[in-house]
């Protein structure tokens, strides 16, 4: 075991989801190992504890895991758990490190590119399966802000692509299918037999792996188990720079996946997920979930699927996600917690039974079964779903908008914006706030406006300062916060929402319904003065 001397690195803050950074900064010197050691101090693992180790397939991934075994045993770790080839999607290495591991290394950018010139990231879980709470990685940015040292063994070369178990000294090394033991989760909470049942009756559906981590679990689950078509599953091998795509699951980057869900052969069903697995999209025959529709829907649905069928103890949802599931939450008659962005905030109600489901607008869905935010389950959980009700997917969301209501909704984000000015957005927006109630935008009253605080209803944790909220009286909100996740200057996010109930305007484009609220939130925050930008980079 050797102990390298090093300087410490002012930028290894968490953000919203682990330290990600472009792949250059990991490739630094000591950078990985920096961070690593700050992970496993903070950590403190006895040394019978079982390390989970995986990531999501891209650039860096190999040589990552190699250097986290080796520092896992120069810090008297006895036993890793590692996928073969290094590969574990977010949701199986949430579902391995629940099997009783005491927690767990996951390398990703999640959705971001990779590559030499794309992005990279790590983050810990904690025996729980769920990103660690943010009381841990301040203390993890602390530590690395201030290491000297860091803990590494010399090990004799191991293999990552032979499954099996390999004994070295002072550590022994689980090599994993990274696929098996998650596609049984997966078999034990879905009704396998009608979804086989749908496939044979001719339904078709294409899933957009986009060259990243669920291929594999895909074709395993939707081709082989469920026998849907071969083929189905397209961009089905991981590359470690995604096939120089970006593997964001959104109608912007899905784009050979919605070509062909919105042209004259569209298929039954479209989904997508993302670099390491968690997100998803999913589209019927021309006809796209926001994903707030989504969680909203399958709450709704929740007990025509096997896993469920006892019904929900509560939802939750994170604050800029639309309201939808809060009127089926109402409707049920259980609680609806609204929580920061950030899985790591759900972790709390997931572990003390308070919410069954949880999702984002982001993209994210998931429940109790794990505790990540899980892709291919939203997948399969839609396809139980249209299964059991027999009807279409865009039959399936109308339905459920002439019951509950339909909040439209649309995200505008500004990307690199320079640090100045979206800190200057968001100052702005923090001194208008006392003046926004009773003020009237687009014939819309303010009914409050806040810095969204959240004070977790398990452990009393307050998170303050989680984005600027303004709540109009007629269940209308904007929502202002820049992105945890981004890698270059800022990222502003606008949030727009607004609730219809009237039978006749339920049917309206997103744009056009909300056009109006657009141009206000815009011009509350002076986003175009501020930025330069006449418009946004992205609109989901
Ligand atoms: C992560 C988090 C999500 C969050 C998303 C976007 O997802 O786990 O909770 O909604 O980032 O965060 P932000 O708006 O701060 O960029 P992922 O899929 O990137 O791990």
């Amino acid at each position: 075991m050797q102990i390298v001397s090093t300087s410490p690195f002012a930028d290894q803050r968490p953000g919203t989801s682990g330290l990600r950074k472009r792949t250059p900064v990991f490739q630094q010197p000591h950078y990985l190992e920096n961070f690593v050691q700050a992970l496993l101090e903070e950590a403190a693992l006895p040394a019978d504890a079982t390390l989970v180790v995986g990531g999501d397939g891209r650039f860096l991934n190999r040589e990552a895991i190699v250097t986290i075994i080796r520092m896992a045993a120069g810090n008297g770790i006895g036993h890793v758990v590692v996928g073969r080839g290094g590969l574990l999607s977010t949701p199986a290495a949430s579902h391995l490190i629940r099997q009783g591991a005491a927690g767990g290394i996951i390398l990703s950018a999640s959705h971001n590119p990779g590559g030499p010139d794309g992005d990279f990231g790590i983050k810990y879980n904690t025996a729980n399966g769920g990103p660690a709470p943010e009381s841990y990685t301040n203390a993890v940015a602390a530590r690395a802000a201030a290491l000297t040292s860091y803990r590494i063994a010399e090990l004799p070369a191991f293999d990552l692509d032979v499954q099996g178990t390999v004994e070295l000294p002072g550590i022994t090394i689980d090599v994993v299918d990274p696929v098996e033991a998650y596609a049984s989760l997966m078999e034990s909470l879905f009704d396998f037999d009608a979804i086989r049942k749908l496939f044979a009756s001719g339904f078709r559906m294409r899933m957009d792996s986009m060259h990243a981590i669920t291929g594999p679990y895909a074709v395993e689950i939707l081709e082989r188990r469920l026998g849907a078509a071969a083929g189905t599953v397209i961009n089905a091998v991981p590359l470690p720079d995604f096939g120089g795509g970006h593997p964001d699951p959104n109608l912007t980057y899905a784009h050979e996946l919605v070509e062909e869900m919105f042209g004259a052969q569209a298929l039954d069903f479209g989904a997508a997920s993302d670099g390491d697995g968690d997100r998803n999209m999913i589209l019927g025959q021309r006809f796209f979930v926001t994903p707030s529709d989504s969680l909203a829907v399958m709450a709704a649905n929740a007990t025509l699927v096997p896993g469920y069928r006892a019904g929900l103890a509560g939802v939750a949802r994170s604050m800029p996600t639309s309201a939808a599931v809060d009127t089926v939450a109402t409707a049920l008659g259980i609680p609806c917690f609204e929580t920061p962005t950030g899985w790591k905030f759900f972790g709390n109600l997931l572990d003390a039974g308070r919410i069954t489901l949880c999702g984002e607008e982001s993209f994210g869905t998931g429940s109790n079964h794990v505790r990540e935010k899980d892709g291919l389950w939203a997948v399969l959980f839609w396809l139980n779903i249209v299964a059991a009700r027999g009807e279409s997917v865009e039959q399936i969301v109308r339905a459920h908008w002439a019951t509950y209501g339909r909040n439209y909704y649309t995200r505008y984000d500004y990307e690199a914006v320079p640090s100045d000015a979206a800190n200057g957005v968001m100052a702005l927006l923090r001194d208008r706030l006392s003046s926004l109630p009773g003020s009237v935008l687009t014939g819309r009253t303010v009914q409050a406006a806040d810095d969204f605080s959240y004070t977790d209803p398990i452990d009393g944790s307050v998170s303050a300062k989680q984005g600027i909220r303004v709540l109009f009286t007629d269940g209308a909100r904007i929502v202002y916060r820049l992105s945890g996740t981004g890698t270059e200057g800022a990222t502003i996010r606008v949030y727009i929402e607004s609730k219809e109930t009237a039978s006749d305007r339920l049917g309206m484009e997103t744009a056009e319904a909300l056009r109006d609220l657009v141009a206000a939130a815009l011009e509350l925050a002076e986003i175009v003065e501020r930025t330069g930008r006449e418009a946004p980079t992205v609109i989901t």
